[in-house]
């Protein structure tokens, strides 16, 4: 393919309700779409970086400024362009993996539209269909708790998510525990609000058979992670750590993770987020598919993700209207707690013009 230019839009979406987390409390979401044209097919790329470097070191602007100046004058001197061919010729530019994760999805979105072939089948998905879970923010009473994981698990979530900061741990997994029994697939994440010295107090979790607890110290804390490891009998999956195939292989030797939680947009993308599986899965390592609160772009591409075949527990893989009145492509609906994959070209949904036309609030066009 030929690159003919690159569209950049922002858009605002209200959350439905607020999502807080240990590191804040979100209300809309802002989010950088890509519009990668090409003389055969375009394609669309959805940059999970928040307003906030809050999360990860990355933020909307930054991406936006980095896109700009950096990464797309670069991809208009490759001279035969594919999804392969992105993250090799970015190489030099150092981090910013969100801003490359949706240009290299944006791109490969393209060459497989031209093609008419599926993400999911690019990737090397099994299932086409895939169990859904759902991520629970810290709320203001274990009452208010109560009801949104009542109403999660009326409507089939199969797994809660419940985040926890110091001060909201125990006692709300403890609530849901005696509320809705010992059979519900429950986990935590902590957001690095952690350190190794909450390990005992962490262990206080291990009475009420977690699925795990994710990502508790902070990112560049791995080694803490497998001391912690060592004290508690909770699994400790890894989230933030985890930036590459390469991190994840290293976490794994050290004994830091037993479970990985899969962003592509926190590793450079989908591809190499298929390396991050394929090093789990032959160090037996189950994963799972992490969630940013995206759009019905960004979601078709991770439901591909998480039909792949190491992807053995339910991801942050929600229904649209968990997050959004209003989509801006169909909405993705739950059945029976799953989400089924798109299997039409590229990630298989488009967004809907005037959906998307009703939350832009820029848009900018970078010809090659
Ligand atoms: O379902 O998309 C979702 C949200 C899942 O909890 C979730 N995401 O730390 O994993 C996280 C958290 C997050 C959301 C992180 C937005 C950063 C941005």
């Amino acid at each position: 393919m030929k690159l003919s230019g690159v569209e950049l839009r922002l858009i605002t979406m209200p959350l439905v309700s607020p999502f807080r987390t240990s590191f804040g409390v979100q209300t809309t979401r802002e989010i950088l779409l890509l519009r990668v044209v090409t003389d055969e097919a375009e394609g669309w790329g959805e940059c999970v970086a928040m307003s906030d470097p809050l999360y990860s070191s990355e933020y909307v602007n930054a991406a936006h400024d980095v896109l700009t100046r950096f990464l797309i004058p670069t991809l208009g001197q490759v001279s035969t362009l594919d999804g392969n061919a992105v993250a090799p010729a970015l190489a030099r530019f150092k981090g910013h993996r969100m801003a490359k994760a949706a240009l290299e999805t944006a791109v490969l979105d393209a060459e497989l539209r031209a093609q008419g072939r599926s993400m999911a089948r690019e990737l090397g998905a099994v299932h086409d269909r895939v169990p859904c879970g759902v991520s629970v923010g810290i709320m203001d009473s274990i009452g208010e708790l109560l009801d949104a994981v009542g109403g999660y698990l009326d409507a089939g979530y199969l797994r809660i998510k419940l985040k926890i900061e110091p001060g909201w741990d125990i006692e709300p997994v403890r609530a849901v525990r005696e509320r809705f029994g010992d059979d519900v697939l429950l986990q935590v994440d902590a957001n690095t609000a952690y350190t190794l010295a909450d390990a005992r107090h962490l262990a206080g979790l291990d009475p009420f058979g977690l699925l795990l607890i994710e990502q508790p110290f902070d990112e560049e804390d791995v080694y803490a992670h497998a001391e912690l490891a060592q004290v508690i009998q909770t699994p400790v999956c890894l989230d933030e750590s985890i930036t590459s195939a390469r991190a994840a292989a290293d976490a794994i030797r050290m004994g830091a993770c037993q479970v990985v939680n899969i962003k592509p947009g926190r590793v450079g993308g989908y591809l190499e987020a298929r390396r991050i599986h394929d090093v789990c899965v032959a160090n037996g390592v189950p994963v799972w598919a992490g969630g940013m609160l995206e759009t019905g772009i960004g979601r078709a591409a991770n439901v591909a993700l998480a039909a792949l075949p190491g992807f053995t527990l339910p991801g942050d893989t929600s229904a649209s209207d968990r997050y959004y009145r209003t989509d801006i492509t169909d909405p993705f609906v739950l059945d029976d707690g799953h989400l089924t994959v798109p299997s039409g070209p590229g990630v298989g949904v488009t967004p809907i013009p005037a959906e998307l036309a009703a939350v832009t609030s820029k848009v900018d066009w970078l010809p090659r």
